[in-house]
Protein backbone atom coordinates (compact mmCIF):
# COMPACT_ATOMS: atom_id res chain seq x y z
CA UNK A 1 0.00 0.00 0.00
CA UNK A 2 1.31 3.56 -0.79
CA UNK A 3 0.81 7.07 -1.12
CA UNK A 4 -0.07 7.86 -4.43
CA UNK A 5 -1.89 10.43 -6.78
CA UNK A 6 -4.56 10.19 -9.13
CA UNK A 7 -6.01 12.83 -11.82
CA UNK A 8 -10.24 12.92 -12.21
CA UNK A 9 -12.46 14.54 -14.62
CA UNK A 10 -15.35 15.43 -14.35
CA UNK A 11 -17.14 15.11 -17.71
CA UNK A 12 -19.40 17.39 -19.62
CA UNK A 13 -22.07 15.39 -19.55
CA UNK A 14 -21.94 15.22 -15.07
CA UNK A 15 -21.04 18.44 -14.91
CA UNK A 16 -24.36 19.53 -16.90
CA UNK A 17 -26.40 17.68 -14.50
CA UNK A 18 -24.41 19.20 -11.69
CA UNK A 19 -23.06 15.77 -9.88
CA UNK A 20 -19.99 18.01 -9.53
CA UNK A 21 -20.50 17.78 -5.57
CA UNK A 22 -21.72 14.50 -5.52
CA UNK A 23 -19.01 13.03 -7.10
CA UNK A 24 -16.47 14.56 -4.94
CA UNK A 25 -18.36 13.58 -2.05
CA UNK A 26 -17.70 9.82 -2.39
CA UNK A 27 -13.77 10.58 -2.67
CA UNK A 28 -13.70 12.56 0.67
CA UNK A 29 -15.90 10.53 2.48
CA UNK A 30 -13.82 7.64 1.34
CA UNK A 31 -10.77 9.05 2.62
CA UNK A 32 -8.74 10.77 -0.11
CA UNK A 33 -7.70 14.06 0.03
CA UNK A 34 -8.15 17.37 -2.30
CA UNK A 35 -5.04 18.26 -3.75
CA UNK A 36 -5.75 20.97 -6.46
CA UNK A 37 -9.52 21.80 -8.05
CA UNK A 38 -10.22 23.52 -11.39
CA UNK A 39 -13.05 24.07 -14.41
CA UNK A 40 -10.73 23.13 -17.67
CA UNK A 41 -12.26 23.92 -21.14
CA UNK A 42 -10.36 21.46 -23.33
CA UNK A 43 -9.78 23.20 -26.75
CA UNK A 44 -9.23 19.79 -29.56
CA UNK A 45 -5.31 20.03 -29.20
CA UNK A 46 -5.33 20.01 -25.63
CA UNK A 47 -8.26 16.81 -25.50
CA UNK A 48 -5.60 15.23 -28.47
CA UNK A 49 -2.78 15.65 -26.04
CA UNK A 50 -4.52 14.43 -23.27
CA UNK A 51 -6.24 11.49 -25.24
CA UNK A 52 -3.12 10.30 -27.44
CA UNK A 53 -3.06 6.57 -25.47
CA UNK A 54 -6.04 6.27 -28.03
CA UNK A 55 -5.63 7.90 -30.77
CA UNK A 56 -5.67 5.10 -33.29
CA UNK A 57 -9.15 3.44 -31.63
CA UNK A 58 -12.37 3.43 -33.75
CA UNK A 59 -13.72 5.99 -31.31
CA UNK A 60 -10.63 8.70 -31.04
CA UNK A 61 -12.75 11.14 -32.81
CA UNK A 62 -15.63 10.76 -30.92
CA UNK A 63 -13.75 11.07 -27.52
CA UNK A 64 -12.01 14.26 -28.52
CA UNK A 65 -15.50 15.66 -29.48
CA UNK A 66 -17.41 14.95 -26.02
CA UNK A 67 -14.66 15.72 -23.93
CA UNK A 68 -14.68 19.19 -25.89
CA UNK A 69 -18.42 19.40 -25.79
CA UNK A 70 -18.49 21.64 -22.13
CA UNK A 71 -16.58 22.46 -19.20
CA UNK A 72 -15.17 19.48 -16.96
CA UNK A 73 -13.79 19.72 -13.13
CA UNK A 74 -10.37 18.32 -13.35
CA UNK A 75 -9.04 16.85 -9.57
CA UNK A 76 -5.93 15.71 -7.95
CA UNK A 77 -6.85 13.16 -5.46
CA UNK A 78 -4.08 11.81 -3.01
CA UNK A 79 -4.72 8.81 -0.87
CA UNK A 80 -3.25 5.09 -0.51
CA UNK A 81 -3.55 3.34 -3.40
CA UNK A 82 -5.36 6.17 -5.27
CA UNK A 83 -4.80 5.38 -9.00
CA UNK A 84 -6.45 1.73 -8.24
CA UNK A 85 -8.65 2.81 -5.80
CA UNK A 86 -10.29 5.18 -7.63
CA UNK A 87 -10.56 2.87 -10.66
CA UNK A 88 -12.66 0.40 -8.60
CA UNK A 89 -14.92 3.32 -7.82
CA UNK A 90 -15.47 5.02 -10.62
CA UNK A 91 -16.24 1.51 -12.28
CA UNK A 92 -16.44 0.15 -16.09
CA UNK A 93 -16.36 1.89 -19.16
CA UNK A 94 -19.33 0.92 -20.78
CA UNK A 95 -21.92 2.67 -17.84
CA UNK A 96 -24.42 0.27 -18.43
CA UNK A 97 -22.15 -2.35 -17.62
CA UNK A 98 -20.93 -0.57 -14.30
CA UNK A 99 -22.13 -2.29 -10.84
CA UNK A 100 -24.19 -0.48 -9.17
CA UNK A 101 -22.61 1.12 -5.86
CA UNK A 102 -19.96 2.71 -8.65
CA UNK A 103 -19.87 6.19 -10.17
CA UNK A 104 -21.01 5.18 -13.71
CA UNK A 105 -22.88 2.30 -12.29
CA UNK A 106 -25.17 4.91 -10.22
CA UNK A 107 -25.38 7.78 -12.42
CA UNK A 108 -25.35 7.32 -16.49
CA UNK A 109 -25.78 4.71 -19.36
CA UNK A 110 -23.37 6.29 -21.40
CA UNK A 111 -19.94 5.22 -22.97
CA UNK A 112 -18.78 8.56 -24.52
CA UNK A 113 -20.90 10.19 -22.17
CA UNK A 114 -19.35 8.09 -19.25
CA UNK A 115 -19.76 10.54 -16.23
CA UNK A 116 -15.98 10.44 -15.29
CA UNK A 117 -12.28 9.84 -16.50
CA UNK A 118 -9.67 8.67 -13.75
CA UNK A 119 -5.81 7.92 -14.36
CA UNK A 120 -4.82 4.60 -15.46
CA UNK A 121 -1.59 4.26 -13.80
CA UNK A 122 1.24 6.78 -12.43
CA UNK A 123 2.44 7.43 -16.21
CA UNK A 124 -0.88 8.78 -17.15
CA UNK A 125 -1.49 10.19 -13.96
CA UNK A 126 1.94 13.10 -14.65
CA UNK A 127 0.99 13.02 -18.56
CA UNK A 128 -2.36 14.11 -17.91
CA UNK A 129 -1.92 16.72 -14.76
CA UNK A 130 0.43 17.90 -16.98
CA UNK A 131 -2.28 18.98 -19.74
CA UNK A 132 -4.49 20.12 -17.63
CA UNK A 133 -2.68 21.78 -14.52
CA UNK A 134 0.41 23.48 -16.26
P1 LIG B 1 -11.72 4.08 -19.05
O1 LIG B 1 -12.18 5.51 -19.09
O2 LIG B 1 -12.67 3.21 -18.29
O3 LIG B 1 -10.28 3.95 -18.64
P2 LIG B 1 -10.74 3.39 -21.74
O4 LIG B 1 -9.40 3.89 -21.34
O5 LIG B 1 -10.88 2.02 -22.33
O6 LIG B 1 -11.80 3.51 -20.54
O7 LIG B 1 -11.36 4.38 -22.80
C1 LIG B 1 -11.18 5.76 -22.65
C2 LIG B 1 -12.46 6.47 -22.96
O8 LIG B 1 -12.82 6.19 -24.28
C3 LIG B 1 -13.63 6.00 -22.10
N1 LIG B 1 -13.76 6.74 -20.87
C4 LIG B 1 -14.81 6.21 -23.01
O9 LIG B 1 -15.34 7.52 -22.82
C5 LIG B 1 -14.23 6.10 -24.39
N2 LIG B 1 -14.54 4.80 -24.99
C6 LIG B 1 -14.05 3.59 -24.65
N3 LIG B 1 -14.58 2.62 -25.42
C7 LIG B 1 -15.43 3.26 -26.27
C8 LIG B 1 -16.27 2.82 -27.32
N4 LIG B 1 -16.37 1.53 -27.65
N5 LIG B 1 -17.01 3.75 -27.97
C9 LIG B 1 -16.92 5.06 -27.64
N6 LIG B 1 -16.13 5.55 -26.67
C10 LIG B 1 -15.40 4.65 -26.00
Amino acid sequence: MEVEQTLILIKPDAFKRKLTGKILQRFEEKGFNIMQLRTYDFTTEKAQEFYSIHKNKPFFHELVSFICSGTVVACILDGNNAISTVRIMIGLTKSFDASPGTIRGDFGLGISDNIIHASDSHESFIKESTVVFS
